[in-house]
């Protein structure tokens, strides 16, 4: 994915005319539109097409079962013209290895979560997101997802990784995390969603993160 706003659409809602009226309003402000369980459950995949007409699509599938069923699911979300999928990594080595070499196939690229932003997120990951992060590297992902909500977790994943692996960060607006703030603690791109979609106007919404981070 090019880097030009440092934005990603988190587009949660669950109907096809809303998503294509938000996408397209904020298309001009974003890099990327993730999309996820509620829209593809509410509209099937090939919504994925037609948002990709717009922006490169990332498939968050948190993708996270046994290597022959992640290569599967992997297929899909390519060949429905996804840019990139979101896999998780505590399913091991084996699982991680089978999305990337998909990706690889495809040219398409793999984001490993390594702590999830919520409350939550620190319960198990915690421990072991070091460990992700390393693994990440090490299987040849694209780049990996930390909590905007924690930027101090961000600059450690950071230094793990090095340059050569992006950052997306989710947490920022509804979930209490600051843009600026995780893109100075080393993210390279910011995922937005109700901040956004919620807006009476979605593309001030994006420009006013767009403007808060000077990318
Ligand atoms: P918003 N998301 C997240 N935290 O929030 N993929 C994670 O650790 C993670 C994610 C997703 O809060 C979440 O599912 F790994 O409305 C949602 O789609 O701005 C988006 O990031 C955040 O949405």
């Amino acid at each position: 994915m090019e880097k030009k706003n440092c934005l990603i659409l988190a587009l949660d809602v669950t109907d096809r005319e809303n998503a294509l009226r938000i996408a397209n309003e904020v298309s001009e402000y974003v890099d990327s539109i993730k999309v996820g369980y509620p829209l593809v459950l509410g509209e099937g995949l090939g919504i994925v097409k037609e948002l990709a007409e717009l922006a490169p699509v990332i498939a968050d599938f948190k993708v996270a079962d046994i290597p022959n069923t992640d290569r599967l699911i992997c297929e899909q979300v390519f060949k429905a013209g996804a840019d990139a999928v979101i896999t998780h990594g505590f399913t091991g080595r084996d699982s991680l290895d089978s999305c990337v070499k998909v990706a690889k196939e495809y040219g398409r690229d793999v984001y490993v979560v390594t702590e999830m932003s919520h409350p939550g997120g620190v319960e198990f990951f915690r421990p072991v997101a070091e460990t992700i992060a390393k693994m990440a590297v090490d299987a040849g992902a694209t780049g990996v997802v930390a909590p905007a909500t924690r930027p101090e977790r961000v600059r450690d994943i950071r230094k793990i990784i090095g340059n050569d692996l992006h950052i997306i960060s989710p947490g920022v607006g509804a979930q209490g995390g600051s843009a600026a703030d995780v893109i100075n603690a080393g993210a390279d791109w910011v995922i937005v969603g109700r901040s956004i979609y919620n807006s009476d106007s979605p593309a001030d919404a994006a420009m006013k993160i767009c403007n808060d981070m000077k990318c």
